[in-house]
């Protein structure tokens, strides 16, 4: 992507602490256009998420963006427990803040506002999904055209080391709260999908100095952030950006991406152990063509000077 062209997108977020500050990211790049936001369940229920991203768009003086209201199960019905790592309202509970206008939430849905922004945009929309992708894959079963509609399609989610996080034994959190829509979304999307996985995440931690040198901004959008992790930080061992690096592979690949490799990924739906985890053909045994492209390797550094210019609400160019 040339640095002067201008990026229309969509986000379908579970907005998510990690998620609100890779939307700040966003919304510093004067490239970039986003047209609306669709929530789905994930770190916390899909109302609460429109709540949290009405508090965060109030702050960034961008309450004009539509919220669509999305998902609220997986494409099977049920809920994983997210836990309190964000807090139980997913945004670090945070004390002291004017209650938001949930009359903003739009009617239409988050699939029907799917379907139609890439019909208004038809060749030129990015999406970037940073939740569990139970919108997406009903985006794509409720309307075929979809996903050859999109531009391109920047994921947070799935893993391959084997590792898992948020109580599951090998899955990541996204994948493993609707494996069929991850799955779907992985087989079917048929636009170019650019994956941020939990591997890239969690190999590339801030130190506490770089979380500081965050926290210390004093700004609307500094003071925001460091309201949102006051009561949860302690319970974090570690610093770990994730949906802000599938923000940064999108804004600045040359700074963020260090390596990456293009490979056919599926999702296990059966295992004993291990449903929900990303499967990916290395050794390209199944003779299928790649279908996504994979960041093995990025810079936290440079994704640390990212954030900092949207806490000091300056521009992301
Ligand atoms: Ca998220």
């Amino acid at each position: 992507m040339s640095g002067r062209e201008k990026i229309k997108c969509v986000v379908d977020t579970d907005a998510g602490t990690d998620d609100a500050q890779a939307i700040a990211m966003l919304l510093a790049s004067p490239r970039v256009d986003v047209l609306g936001f669709t929530t789905v369940h994930g770190n916390t229920n899909t109302k609460q998420v429109c709540v949290n991203l009405l508090k965060l768009l109030r702050v960034l003086n961008r309450e004009d963006i539509p919220i669509f209201l999305g998902a609220e199960t997986s494409l099977l019905g049920d809920v994983k427990e997210s836990g309190d790592f964000h807090g139980t309202d997913g945004l670090g509970d945070m004390k002291d803040i004017e209650p938001v206008d949930i009359t903003k939430i739009r009617t239409e849905t988050a699939t029907e506002a799917l379907s139609r922004i890439s019909k208004e945009n038809e060749g030129d929309l990015t999406l970037i999904a940073i939740g569990p992708l139970t919108n997406v894959a009903t985006a794509i079963r409720r309307d075929s055209g979809f996903g050859s509609r999109l531009k391109q399609c920047y994921i947070m989610g799935g893993n391959y080391y084997g590792k898992g996080n948020s109580k599951n034994i090998c899955a990541e959190f996204n994948f493993f709260c609707d494996p069929e829509a991850a799955n779907i979304v992985l087989n079917q999307l048929s636009c170019p999908i650019t994956l941020v996985g939990m591997e890239v995440c969690f190999d590339n931690p801030f130190t506490w100095d770089m979380h500081k040198s965050l926290r210390g901004i004093d700004t609307n959008t500094g003071r925001f952030f460091k309201l949102m992790e006051q009561d949860i930080i302690r319970k974090w061992p570690s610093y770990i950006p994730c949906d802000e690096y599938a923000v940064g592979a999108l804004l600045n690949p040359k700074g963020i991406i260090r390596n990456s490799k293009e490979v056919f990924a599926s999702v296990e739906l059966k295992g004993e152990h291990t449903r929900g985890q990303m499967v990916i053909d290395w050794y390209e045994v199944l003779h299928k063509k790649p279908n996504v492209t994979i960041v093995t390797e990025s810079s936290s550094e440079a994704l640390c000077e990212m954030i900092k210019t949207a806490m000091e609400e300056k521009s992301i160019i």
